[in-house]
């Protein structure tokens, strides 16, 4: 029988299990990435696990979260991680070179390679033909250490491509459709393939844009072939060496097979407040916009920018709205100033932002109360903007340039010929940006910069017997990471001080849940479906650990998110019917006798007790052993000291 793209990679990489759909495997990881908001935390965390030198082919941190600089603490952060990268063995990419996943994607992914990274865009390397996973920190951290990263064997999808995008539509309207189409749950337990002849039409940052964004649909991951398109651009980075081709087998089997005509696009935008939210521009109409910003790590390549510059052109934004532009890469930005299109961003009266996330993660730029932004990100979360009532509307950078310059939002369609754009043949080298770690004989010399905000993580102790807790919150369905664990330029920079984050803790949902929390002692909490979709931030499951949680309890869970209530030790548990949810209310008393035992006995069904009601809710416990032992053992930091 054939094999996927996925398959293909998988099965050069896997170390522990076997390649059966829905059961637990361990695969060798060649690179790893960090960015500091996540990456403070991992390194403390590879640091707790006592290894020297990282085991991967390369492992790279990058600085592009917390740039903005308003106190001591995120430039002591940075400080920290340099100095961890240096004595490890880590690559440095300092805060300026750009978004890692941009950056990773020019200078460090190589396609049949395994990548997993502490942020959940970091699917994005599969539109360089990596199968590139997000995770949670400490499976990044373990990952360094040469150990295997788990993931439940996903189901294949394919997306067959065919036709070719028309002028002014472009790649983020292709993943808007497949949003449309599947919704932010359609991916989990899944990896998504792109295949058929419209894959030519697409250059390697357009095929990420759509990697990228495949996050927001819950997939595992998404990737596309390696082919003739990657070669080019690999060789335009002047890493042709890292070329090899990879394509799914002609009779490669796939458990599900969309069909999209790139032809047959238009202009599409996600309306507030969640990505799958998607309609044409057309049906949206000409709604009035106060904020266009163009950037992150969906939509910041040399392609994008350099389209949106020739729009622009000789032309000025719209009086009443406020432009930003954050390219993605240094490479971008000197690129955009070397060719004049960066005058021209400029001229047209474009703010131009550094080369980081900025305000996708709600660092600056937040607009006006109630104020319509149109981005070209991937996420429009209620309040992830920084404002409460921000309408954020997803568009793709043609969409987003059209709209500046009218003022309401805008089919580009409608704007007559699309302006041509020149791609190089060769990208812009200059790797001056990126610190080589130490050589191993001089790593024992550097010294480790620790910063006064860096705080112990929490402990997390073994399974205890039974567990008795107050239902402290009961939430709805597709719950975000930012709803748990808020973002923001205010709250980022303390991403190393779980205690002082812990006030942050659900607030949008339920102003009082750490008091709430800190009363009671410990607590269960109740959701929905989807429960913990976006971030892979870990600190959705260190900062209720460290309030107290002992289980959370949902009709369903995204990918990442439960991995990391595991590696925390939280217990997460699913209603055999869902229907449940409704039996129980917030504050009841819950109960779970005799779990330690039932999980050692590796029990799939088990009864929550409501002891409010007096209702036995039965829950699955449904684990494979490796997940088993490591709730048994207090999370992945003590299984894996058990087990060193
Ligand atoms: C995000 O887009 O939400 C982030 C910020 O990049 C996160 C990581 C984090 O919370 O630090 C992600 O996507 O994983
Ligand atoms: Fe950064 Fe936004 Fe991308 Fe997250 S989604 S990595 S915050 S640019």
């Amino acid at each position: 029988m054939g094999k996927t793209i996925a398959e293909k990679i998988i099965a050069a990489h896997i170390v522990e299990g076997e390649m059966v759909k829905g059961k637990d495997i361990g695969l060798k990881i060649d690179q790893t990435l960090t960015q500091d908001a996540t990456g403070t935390m991992a390194y403390l965390e590879f640091e707790a696990m006592g290894v020297k030198r990282v085991k991967t082919e390369r492992s790279v941190a990058y600085i592009d979260h917390n740039t903005l600089q308003t106190g001591f603490e995120n430039a002591d952060d940075h400080r920290f991680i340099a100095s961890v990268a240096k004595k490890h063995g880590i690559y440095f990419s300092r805060p300026g070179n750009g978004i890692c996943h941009q950056v990773h994607l020019e200078r460090f992914g190589i396609p049949g390679k395994t990548l997993i990274g502490s942020d959940s865009h970091t699917p994005t390397g599969g539109g360089i033909g990596m199968l590139a996973f997000g995770a949670g920190g400490l499976d990044v951290a373990v990952a360094m250490g040469g150990g295997a990263y788990h993931i439940t064997m996903p189901k294949m999808v394919r997306i067959n491509l065919t036709g070719k995008l028309r002028p002014y539509v472009s790649a983020k309207d292709v993943i808007l459709e497949v949003l449309r189409i599947l919704s932010v749950k359609g991916g989990v337990g899944k990896i998504i393939e792109y295949g058929g002849e419209g894959v030519k039409t697409l250059s390697v940052p357009e095929r990420a844009t759509i990697t990228n964004m495949g996050a927001e649909l819950g997939a595992s991951t998404s990737i596309f072939p390696s082919d003739e398109i990657t070669k080019a651009f690999l060789k335009a980075q002047d890493r042709e060496q890292d070329y090899c081709e990879i394509k799914a087998d002609d009779d490669a089997v796939y458990d599900e097979v969309i069909d999209i005509d790139l032809s047959s696009l238009t202009p599409a935008a996600a309306m507030p407040h969640m990505p799958d939210n998607v309609k044409s521009v057309e049906a949206i109409g000409p709604i009035k916009v106060d904020q266009v910003l163009i950037g992150s790590c969906t939509n910041s390549s040399l392609r994008d920018l350099l389209r949106v510059a020739a729009m622009l052109k000789g032309k000025t934004v719209h009086p009443d709205v406020s432009v930003g532009i954050a390219p993605g890469s240094k490479q971008v930005f000197n690129m955009l100033a070397q060719c004049g299109a960066l005058g021209d961003l400029i001229a047209a009266g474009c703010r131009i932002l550094e080369c980081a996330c900025g305000p996708c993660i709600g660092m600056g730029q937040s607009p006006n109360s109630g104020g319509i932004s149109l981005r070209t990100f991937n996420r429009n979360f209620e309040g992830r903007s920084g404002t409460a009532d921000g309408q954020i509307y997803l568009v793709s950078p043609e969409t987003a340039a059209a709209s500046a310059l009218t003022g309401v939002l805008t089919d580009p369609t409608t704007l007559g010929d699309c302006p041509p754009i020149e791609m190089p043949e060769k990208f812009l080298i200059n790797d001056n940006m990126i610190v080589p770690p130490a050589p191993e004989s001089e790593a024992d010399k550097v010294e480790i910069l620790r910063g006064p905000n860096i705080k112990p993580f929490p402990v997390t102790t073994p399974m205890e017997d039974d567990i008795t807790a107050p239902a402290v919150l009961k939430v709805g369905d597709n719950i975000t990471t930012d709803h748990i664990m808020p973002a923001g330029a205010k709250i980022l920079p303390y991403r190393s001080n779980i205690p002082y984050l812990s006030q942050f803790c659900f607030k949008q949902c339920d102003e009082h849940f750490a008091e709430n929390c800190k009363k009671a002692g410990s607590g269960i909490i109740v959701g929905g479906v989807n429960y913990g979709q976006g971030s892979s931030r870990e600190h959705a499951a260190l900062v209720p650990l460290y309030l107290g949680i002992k289980a959370v309890v949902t009709k369903s869970f995204a990918r990442i998110h439960v991995a990391n209530l595991i590696n925390a030790g939280i217990l997460p548990l699913t209603f055999q019917n869902e229907a449940d949810y409704d039996s129980i209310s917030q504050n009841d008393e819950l109960a779970l006798p005799g779990i330690r035992q039932a999980i050692e006995n590796g029990d799939t069904v088990f009864d929550l007790q409501n002891k409010t009601t007096g209702k036995a809710i039965p829950v699955k416990l449904d684990f494979s052993k490796r997940q088993r032992e490591m709730l048994l053992a207090g999370g992945l930091l003590n299984f894996t000291k058990q087990n060193a």
